[in-house]
């Protein structure tokens, strides 16, 4: 038995089904999770001793790649002076200050300790200072798994075929509207059919929970338009976007400016985080202030504001996002080339330092489209390659993610690896 499978058994005893986050579990592409002892760079070490070159990156905080040194001393320096005050630390204020450099919408902003918290916060915040009760959602984003936005959710909550979870009372979900990614018509016929009663729009800009895909030109105007013309707030869920596909997110790429924005990831360093933030006059419904209650324990804990800090000032310092995107075509034509070879349909969608591969015909534009991909060529595809030394995410619906440390021979390896599982399916 390997050191993964023993762990595994034993896993399986006390947390349920092994994982404490369901999207680790290999269950929609069958075949067990390894265990990883160590990360550096592009590369994990697994329990076993195998190295993989790692596409997943924590699903997006190891922007720099895993234990780069700028961030582990960080962490250091900090750790001298303890883990957790309970007060006001200095490296939260340094956090604001650098959120609102990088975001300048975010005027102000509060921090938490995970991208669900980010989003469940920034929707309350929306019904306080509307005092409307209904949001508005897209089939297959996920903002976290807080009540009101697990309906018709993408991430775990598709991959393992529940996007709509149990134990969500149907009075919480009745102020969920649901519709479909880059449909205008949708949106319009939405709030005309809840006039007055809509307090936001939360959407990943660029949703990339359900694969990756991209807006159609106009549609986030739209957004931007329609919440402005109905008086209901946009919440850009920009968790896994922000400081990943450029400075500001995907905000400053689209030239849209949304009411609120959730982050996370990037800005713990790997440590755990969220935050959420728009203008004063909203934010400052935030208890103490207002009426809107937040809190938390470990909110801007000096660990992780010190691991968020360094990455986001290495960000700043190196400004990376086109050698990221270099790297992102790379991806992208080396798997949409194998797939042309081999004559087999594919879609191959990226962003900067994001991709995924849809085993389809047609273009990606929403959830239904998704579903279209075939997930059982895709299962063969990510073992294929895990056997090879190359770690995908474990689900036809998630993204890939690159960093800076896949630049040079782990990106020629990976690539040369995915076109030679891809000639063998
Ligand atoms: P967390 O609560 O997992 O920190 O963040 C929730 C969240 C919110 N918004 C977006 C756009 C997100 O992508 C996420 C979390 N992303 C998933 C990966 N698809 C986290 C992985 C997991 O659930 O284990």
């Amino acid at each position: 038995m390997s050191a993964s499978d023993e762990l595994f058994a034993r896993a399986l005893r006390r947390i349920p089904g092994g994982v404490n986050s369901p999207v680790r579990a290999f269950r929609s592409v069958g075949g067990a999770p390894f265990f990883v002892k160590s990360a550096r760079g592009a590369t994990l070490l697994t329990a076993d001793g195998r190295e993989l070159i790692d596409f997943v990156c924590t699903w997006g905080p190891a922007i720099h790649g895993h234990n780069h040194p700028r961030i582990r001393s960080a962490i250091a320096a900090a750790l001298e002076d303890g883990t957790s005050f309970g007060t006001p630390n200095p490296y939260e204020v340094r956090m604001a200050e650098l959120i609102h450099d990088f975001v300048p919408s975010i005027g102000k902003v509060r921090m938490c300790s995970s991208g669900t918290e980010a989003t469940m916060s920034a929707i309350r915040l929306a019904r306080g200072f509307t005092g409307r009760d209904k949001i508005i959602k897209f089939s297959g984003c996920y903002h976290g798994h807080s009540d009101s936005v697990l309906i018709k959710a993408g991430s775990g909550a598709l991959t393992h075929g529940h996007p709509d979870s149990a134990g969500i009372p149907e009075a919480f979900a009745r102020e969920t509207v649901v519709i479909p990614f880059n449909d205008p018509a949708a949106v319009d016929g939405a709030f005309a059919a809840n006039p007055g009663a809509i307090a936001a729009v939360i959407v990943e800009p660029y949703p990339a929970n359900v694969g990756l895909i991209l807006p159609a030109s106009g549609f986030l105007a739209h957004l931007r338009r329609s919440c402005t013309d109905n008086g209901a707030l946009l919440i850009f869920d920009e968790v896994m976007t922000g400081f990943r596909l450029a400075r500001g997110g995907v905000q400053e790429i689209e030239g849209i400016v949304p009411d609120l924005t959730a982050l996370g990831k990037i800005i713990g360093g790997g440590l755990p985080v969220g935050a959420f933030g728009g203008r004063g006059e909203i934010m400052d419904r935030i208890a103490p202030l207002g009426p809107v209650y937040h809190a938390g324990t470990l909110s801007g804990n000096p660990l992780a504001m010190a691991a968020g800090i360094a990455a986001l000032e290495l960000l700043g310092e190196t400004l990376p996002y086109s050698r990221l995107d270099a790297l992102g075509r790379q991806v992208r034509d080396a798997l949409s080339g194998a797939c042309r070879a081999k004559g087999l349909d594919c879609q191959v969608p990226q962003a900067g330092s994001m991709f995924c591969l849809f085993f389809t015909p047609t273009p990606v534009r929403d959830y239904a489209g998704a579903l279209t991909g075939d997930a059982r060529l895709f299962a063969r595809f990510f073992h294929g390659c895990l056997d090879a030394g190359v770690y995908l995410p474990p689900s036809a619906y998630e993204t890939a993610f690159i960093s800076t440390a896949h630049e040079g021979a782990a990106i020629d390896r990976a690539c040369e690896t995915m076109e030679s599982v891809i000639r063998g399916l």
